[in-house]
Parts: structure tokens; sequence; C-alpha cells
């Protein structure tokens, strides 16, 4: 049962949360649309941040004194307040990490471990370099094959082609939830449930996602979801892996060292249980505790107002851009959200983005780490334009305005 009302999401109240987005650059209101790179802090995180270090800093899981008890406290608080926002069964299935890339290095390093030669990892044609490489690396390691789903020119993921890749030789399927470049929203429950029907697992790399849809790892029956806490309203440096129980305890440690073990001798070190068997060394205890706190903060929202708006100002941002003559918007799925990505005949994206700067609008310019993506195009990059629920149609209309002003200076 809700015990708290949701607060209404009200886009010009929630920006004031966002400090950040309260100055001007080069003279102009910053109009912060890089959102898919990473987002703006409200001010609940900062004061967290401040705090951590001003009052309660000390190392977690080792000091019988209470600043040390007071840290693991808070420390362990936000792995349960994670657990329950992405509905873990348990909250010793949430692993800290540096973000997306180190959780899915994890998965590919550990249960890696767990493949032989000739087994297959599925991945797609709109991934990031970040669930790409590791891959390569492990197949380079293990004699692994790796296999990519392809796509259409809108930029929907071939369904019927990525059945075909599956068989029993599936060991992983590791997949975009949301693409960053396109936006796409790939059909993940369907595409698990397929993986399971051939006894693969599949990892979902919700960078993209968790901070713009609501995430029930359990309805969705991943095996794993990855994400980062500075994309999702909290610290740089912090991330989730979130996996099964029974697959995490088959997995082996991908680091060792301090926290990991139960018993160190030089003989034989035996491991310590979840969450903690991949969580060696210090780990980034501010981080950790403040990525709870922008989880607590996002937990005020129902997060389907959150996607219903960003919904909107993607619409309406891709409605006003077709208007431009020579402007070609890249991805066009049907589902898609939040991110606006597009290029125009005889401009240099770079440009674009440049002068775009220059009247204080944050985009992001060039290949998102998606270069088989730009391969399949045929195009070197984009302008991307990625929203969270404190942008405004205002900030569309003032960001058109400054797009016609730099296609006029550009051509
Ligand atoms: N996966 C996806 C889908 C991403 O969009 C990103 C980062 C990552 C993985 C890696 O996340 P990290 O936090 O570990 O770096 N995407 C972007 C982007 O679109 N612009 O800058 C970073």
């Amino acid at each position: 049962m809700e015990t708290n009302p949701k607060r209404k999401l009200n886009s010009r109240e929630v920006r004031e949360d966002f400090p950040a987005l309260r100055q001007t650059v080069y003279g102009k209101n910053l109009i912060y649309f890089d959102n898919g790179a990473t987002s703006q802090k409200p001010q609940s995180v900062i004061d967290a941040i401040n705090l951590y270090y001003t009052k309660n800093n000390a190392n977690i899981h080792r000091g019988v004194h209470h600043l040390s008890q007071k840290a693991t406290n808070e420390y362990e608080a936000a792995r349960a307040t994670i657990a329950q926002y992405i509905h873990a069964k348990h909250t010793h299935e949430i692993i800290f990490t540096k973000g997306t890339t180190d959780s899915i290095n994890l998965v590919a390093n550990s249960f890696g471990a767990l493949l032989q030669a000739g087994d297959e990892i599925i991945i797609s044609h709109m991934e990031h370099h970040s669930n790409i490489v590791p891959w390569q690396m492990l197949c380079e390691r293990v004699g692994c094959v790796l296999k990519v789903i392809p796509i259409s020119k809108k930029g929907d993921l071939l369904f019927d082609e990525y059945e075909k890749l599956l068989s029993s030789k599936t060991k992983l399927v590791s997949i975009t939830h949301i693409s960053n470049t396109l936006g796409t929203i790939n059909p993940i429950k369907k595409m698990i449930a397929s993986a399971h029907a051939v006894g693969a697992k599949v990892l979902i790399d919700g960078a993209q996602s968790i901070q713009h849809t609501k995430i029930d790892v359990q309805e969705l029956d991943c095996d794993f979801f990855a994400f980062s806490g500075h994309k999702v309203f909290g610290p740089t440096g912090i991330g989730v892996l979130y996996g099964k129980e029974a697959i995490l305890n088959k997995m082996p440690p991908y680091q060792g060292g301090g926290d990991m073990i139960a018993k160190v001798t030089f003989e034989k070190t035996t491991y310590n249980e979840l969450p903690f068997k991949f969580e060696a060394g210090t780990p980034h205890i501010a981080g950790a505790i403040c990525l709870g706190k922008a989880i607590e903060y996002l937990s005020q929202f129902n997060i389907e107002d959150i996607e219903r708006h960003e919904l909107e100002l993607a619409d309406y941002a891709h409605d006003l851009l077709l208007t431009f003559e020579g402007l070609h918007i890249v991805g066009e799925s049907k589902k898609k959200t939040s991110v606006v990505s597009f290029v125009i005949d005889g401009i240099h994206p770079f440009d674009l983005g440049t002068l775009l700067d220059k009247q204080g609008i944050a985009v992001r310019t060039g290949h998102h780490c998606t270069q088989p993506l730009m391969d399949f195009y045929r195009i070197p990059g984009t302008v991307r334009a990625s929203f969270a629920f404190y942008n405004t149609k205002q900030e569309i209309d003032t960001f058109i305005s400054a797009l016609e002003k730099a296609i006029t200076m550009l051509k």
C-alpha cells in the first residue's frame, strides 16, 4: 500500500530542485539537453554528499566505532532502497559497481568464466560500446562467438532475426533497454522470454531506461540489470549490477581484495557471501549513499508521469525538427522516448553543436559511443538532444530558434 501520495510532476517546479539548471552560459539561460550523457543533480543529493563528508565519513564493514557503523548502515540502506525501487527479490542481489560499463565488465568476466569456446553471446546493432567491447574481449579470451541482431532503417530490432540467432548454443543475450542514440525502446520482456526458452540468460543495459520508465526486474524476469548512478540524478563513479541470486552464487568473483573474502590463508581463500563477494576493496561509499538519495528523490514522483512528460517533449521536438529542410531524424521507431538524434544535409554535427552551445544549449554531437550504428546509417555522427523530466516545451522552442540561427550561419 502506498503511504505517501506522490508529488505532482510540474517540470517548472522540479527545475527549482536542480541548482545547475539555474545558470547562464555565454550570457544565455542554460538549456541542458545532454541528459543521455549525464543528468543534473537535485539539491537533496548535493546536500547528502556534503553531509556524508562533513559528518559521516568512515570506512564500512570494518569498524566497531560509531562513525563506521553509521556509514555502513547508510550504505546498506541505499542498497535496500535500490532493491526496492527495481523490485529485486533480495537486497543482496544489488551489487555496487562504478557504473554500467563496470557492471557489464563484471558479468563479462565473472559469468564469462563459466563459458566455453563455441558458446554464443547475442547483442544488437544499436549497442553502446560498453555493451560490445567487453563481449569481444571475452570472445577473444575464451573463444565464444558474438552474434549481432540486425536493425531496420527506422531503428527497430528485427525480432524474427533475433529469434533465428537463438539456439542451444546461446548462453547470454545482452541488450540495451533504450538506445542512447536512437531512443528506441526495445521489447525486452518478449526478448527475455525467447532467450529463456533456449536456456540463455539475459543482461539488460538499463543505462538509458531507469530514469525514464518503470523497472521491475522480477516482472521482466531479466537475469542481470545494469545502470549508472550519474544518469539517474546521482553521483558519477557509482552504479549497480542487479543479478538473480542463484546465478550470482554460481559466478566466481571478478576482483580479489578486502571485504570480498570469508577467510584468507596462503593455502586457500574462501569468498564472502553476496553481495560482498563482488565488492572488493573500499567502495564508493558516498556515491552509493547518494545514489540511494537520488532514487529516493525520483521515488517522490509517479514514474508514469515522468514517462508521459518526456515522451511529449520528444514528440514535440521531433515534429518541430521535421519542418527544417534537409534535416533527417536518425531513429524513427514508433516505440521511442526522450532522445531526438538528427543530421542536416551539408552541415557537420560538430559545427551545429558548437553554435548551439554559444546560445547556451547543451546537446551532444558525435557517434555517442555507437560507431557500428553510425556505420549502419553511413553518417559520422548526429546531433542529439536528450531530455529529462525537468526540461520544458519552452526550452524546446528556444532550441528550435537557436537551431534556425545556427543553420543560417552555416549554410
Ligand atoms: N549503455 C548505454 C545504453 C549508455 O547510454 C551508456 C552511456 C553506457 C552504457 C555507459 O555508461 P557509463 O555510465 O558506464 O559510461 N551513454 C552515454 C551517452 O549516450 N553519452 O555519454 C554517455
